[in-house]
């Protein structure tokens, strides 16, 4: 079998379908380097004094992990001095980080969540990493949040980490979807799927059942639709998971279909929702669409958002193409 790694990968989007330039390419590398290294440290738990309270809160007022905090150095210092960026934002930092003077500067912006489903790394259940890259416009000012205010649609690459059983990467540079597995051994991402393709039909979903006398009419209104099952109007039953990391959730649907649902609801509708548009909304959508899925608010596409802050929060919906055309309607009618 011919061995495809992440390095191999890139120099062939670069070289032969001249999907991305070198500078992007050296930018997914050194991603997923640090994705590396945060797995490692995840991977030592209760050996490596990694596990528990950071003793600070973020800027959304959420209490830090010890592990969110180093995967936030992680990522800084893994992407600062390459020279490909013009800037980062990050889910844990209040504004920009803006490049040392001492190194270049680049034409992209990253932006991630260096640690996703934070609430599950103490248990030793799946966390992930997620990022978006996007191109620094022309005249603008990398250090601020303006810079970083585009729509999903504008996105030039994005991908998630799965740190789980195995550790996976997976990506987008809006050419379909592709999964690499870390292989321990070798240290290097190999390829293990191409062309990742969500299912249109779903017998699955994911929500977090416990905000149910929270939501809105039409969240309320499909949900009990598929509880119903065979009996009720969908005439079919429906299964349901919920891992609370995003990133395992969206890594089933990718692999076997399903809907995610994290709605507005009563509780949380003066923040906006609940997930981060620009840190995990938009690299979500952008990999869920570009495996043939859709992701939605409820009243209009994910990406094509303009976002009015850097960790604004947006409804999200997304998965199997047919059951979000299926919520989105329910929105249309209420
Ligand atoms: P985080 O980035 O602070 O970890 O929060 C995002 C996570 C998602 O991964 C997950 O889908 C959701 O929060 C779970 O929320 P809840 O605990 O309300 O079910
Ligand atoms: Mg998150």
């Amino acid at each position: 079998m011919r061995r495809i790694t992440l390095s191999r990968y890139l120099i062939e989007e670069q070289r032969e379908k001249g999907k991305i330039n070198a500078d992007l390419r050296l930018l997914i590398e050194v991603v997923a380097r640090a994705c590396k290294r945060i797995a490692i440290a995840i991977g030592k738990g209760g050996l490596g004094e990694v596990l528990g309270e950071a003793g600070s809160d973020n800027v959304q007022g959420e209490a830090q992990k010890k592990l969110d905090v180093l995967s936030n150095d992680i990522f800084l210092e893994a992407n600062e001095w390459g020279g490909h960026l013009a800037g980062m934002a990050s889910e844990e930092m209040e504004l920009p980080h803006a490049i040392p003077n001492r190194y270049p500067q680049g034409e992209y912006l990253l932006l991630f969540d260096p640690l996703d489903g934070s609430s599950n790394i103490d248990i030793n259940v799946s966390v992930g990493t997620i990022f978006s890259v996007l191109r620094s416009a022309e005249g603008c000012d990398p250090t601020q949040s303006e810079a970083f205010l585009q729509a999903g649609t504008e996105q030039v690459a994005a991908g998630y980490a799965v740190y789980g059983p195995t550790t996976l990467l997976v990506l987008t540079v809006g050419n379909g979807v592709v999964c690499f597995t870390l292989d321990r051994e070798l240290g290097s991402f190999v390829l293990t799927q191409e062309n990742l393709q969500i299912p249109p039909e779903t017998q699955e979903f994911a929500i977090n059942m416990s905000n149910m006398r929270h939501w809105e009419t039409p969240v309320k209104r499909y949900i009990d639709e598929l509880l119903a099952g065979k009996t009720g109007p969908r005439g079919k039953d429906f299964n349901m998971r919920w891992v609370a990391s995003m990133v395992a959730d969206v890594h089933r649907i990718m692999t076997r279909g399903g809907i995610f649902l994290y709605p507005l609801d009563s509780k949380i509708a003066a923040q906006g929702g609940k997930l981060r548009l620009m840190y995990e909304a938009n690299p979500m959508a952008f990999i869920v669409e570009q495996a043939g899925g859709a992701a939605t608010t409820g009243h209009g596409r994910i990406l094509d958002l303009q976002p009015s802050g850097l960790h604004q929060r947006v409804p999200v919906i997304l998965g199997s193409k047919n059951e979000v055309a299926i919520v989105d309607s329910y929105h249309r009618k209420a």
